[in-house]
């Protein structure tokens, strides 16, 4: 098949819930209590997987880790039953699904020794996330265990990385070299800069990649104040086109000056504050969208509802395919679920540009592979979970007994059952 870029989703787990973990994250804090639906949601991603696949687009999928984590727990010298709340909801949390944040992926053009270098994100600004990397990084390991890929441990902390989602890829095919853009944040109002430029520059020396063809930008604290925790709330790349919000990065025209110089042919689309304001991009996620070059060579921008919902953004939207910009169609899906904890169709995906032949299959699906997986999580992801019954034993049972009956149908009960050692 040759070198494609896939999109690996993370599978949303059945202990999927609204415990408001993240400040920063406005979606998250703002449903936090209400009532989740981790069957519908799971489903929803399921839904959306299905839509890349018939779009001809190569499709992967990341597993929910085991929760509630009790190695973390232990690790805090304490167990699920003692443990207070708020350390009950950081063990159970789903936040795995977002697989943007797992890992940062530079891709085989890109790196020095011909590789595709893989760094799994620490996560390390927000307790729930912090105990993300080990479980992601054993399924890194597995998931691409080929000789062509190089997987790195995580930066340690203090300096925080959320991988993909604050890293962006141009080029003029996924095939040829890119410029790599790694943005990071300094400020941002009363909420923290989850990227931290260390962290950022560390990964870039550990993937060998060109320093000339390399691009550390500081995102703008006006975007995180306005609850952009992450770059790929206010900004998305594939291939030559860049789709930014005019608020995006602290200093814009350098930006775009550099990916000018690096890569003529680059198509910079940017929507003005006048026409879209950081509060609608934000509202409606119309950035937080999957960018993709179908095997027709169109590009295309896959949108949540909310974004079709929100009539300035949707508009946008109209007169760009009307004015025959550089994207010329738009999907809509509907990840509503994971949308209300602020994750949107891009949080839900890794991009990784590779051969299909050298990824263990089984982390890829095909539209078979993703009914056999509904089926699954129809019989055992819970229905609901009301914020009152996070502690619950018996939904915890639900839970474990729910990862347990995936590991064994995906065939990996071998390989993921048992916490990795840290
Ligand atoms: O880290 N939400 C995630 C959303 C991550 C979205 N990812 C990208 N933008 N790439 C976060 O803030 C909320 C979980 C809770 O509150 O229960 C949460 O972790």
């Amino acid at each position: 098949m040759g070198v494609v870029e896939i999109n690996f989703d993370g599978l949303i787990g059945p202990s999927h819930n609204y415990a408001g973990l993240s400040p920063g994250n406005l979606a998250a804090t703002a449903n936090a209590g209400a009532t989740a639906h981790p069957r519908a949601a799971a489903l929803q991603g399921i839904a959306k997987m299905r839509a890349n696949l018939s779009l001809g687009l190569t499709q992967g999928i990341l597993l929910p880790h085991p929760r509630p984590d009790h190695d973390w727990l232990a690790r805090l010298s304490t167990d699920y039953a003692a443990a207070a709340p708020h350390l009950k909801a950081q063990a159970l949390s789903a936040s795995a699904m977002w697989a943007a944040n797992a890992a940062t992926v530079s891709p085989a053009a890109d790196t020095a020794d011909g590789r595709c270098h893989l760094t799994v994100a620490n996560l390390s600004t927000m307790p729930h996330r912090s105990h993300e990397w080990p479980v992601t990084l054993a399924q890194l390991r597995l998931a691409f265990a080929h000789p062509a890929f190089a997987v790195h441990a995580p930066v340690p902390p203090p300096f925080g990385d959320e991988g993909a989602a604050n890293h962006m890829r141009l080029c003029a095919s996924h095939d040829a070299p890119g410029v790599e853009v790694f943005v990071y944040g300094v400020a941002g109002g009363p909420f923290p800069a989850r990227q931290h430029r260390d962290a950022s520059e560390a990964i870039a020396r550990a993937h060998a990649l060109d320093p000339a063809r390399t691009l550390f930008v500081q995102q703008s604290a006006e975007a995180i104040a306005a609850g952009a925790f992450h770059n790929d709330v206010v900004a998305v790349a594939n291939g030559r086109v860049l789709l930014a919000h005019e608020q995006a990065f602290a200093d814009r025209d350098r930006v775009y000056a550099d990916l000018r110089r690096l890569l003529p042919e680059v198509e910079i689309v940017e929507v003005p504050a006048a026409e879209v304001s950081l509060a609608d991009a934000i509202g409606s996620y119309l950035f937080n969208a999957q960018l993709v070059t179908l095997p027709d060579g169109t590009t295309t921008l896959v949108v949540p509802e909310e974004a079709r919902a929100h009539p300035r953004v949707w508009s946008w939207i109209e007169r760009h395919l009307a004015g025959n910009g550089a994207i010329r169609r738009v999907e809509v899906v509907d990840v509503r679920e994971s949308m209300a904890n602020g994750g949107g169709p891009a949080c839900l995906r890794l991009r990784v540009v590779c051969d299909p032949a050298t990824v263990d299959p089984r982390f890829l699906v095909d539209a078979a592979k993703l009914d056999r997986l509904a089926d699954l999580v129809g019989a055992h992801w819970p229905d609901a979970i009301p914020a009152a019954a996070i502690g619950d034993p018996a939904l915890v049972a639900r839970i474990e007994a729910a990862h347990a009956a995936l590991l064994a149908a995906l065939d990996l009960s071998d390989n993921l059952t048992i916490n990795p050692v840290r």
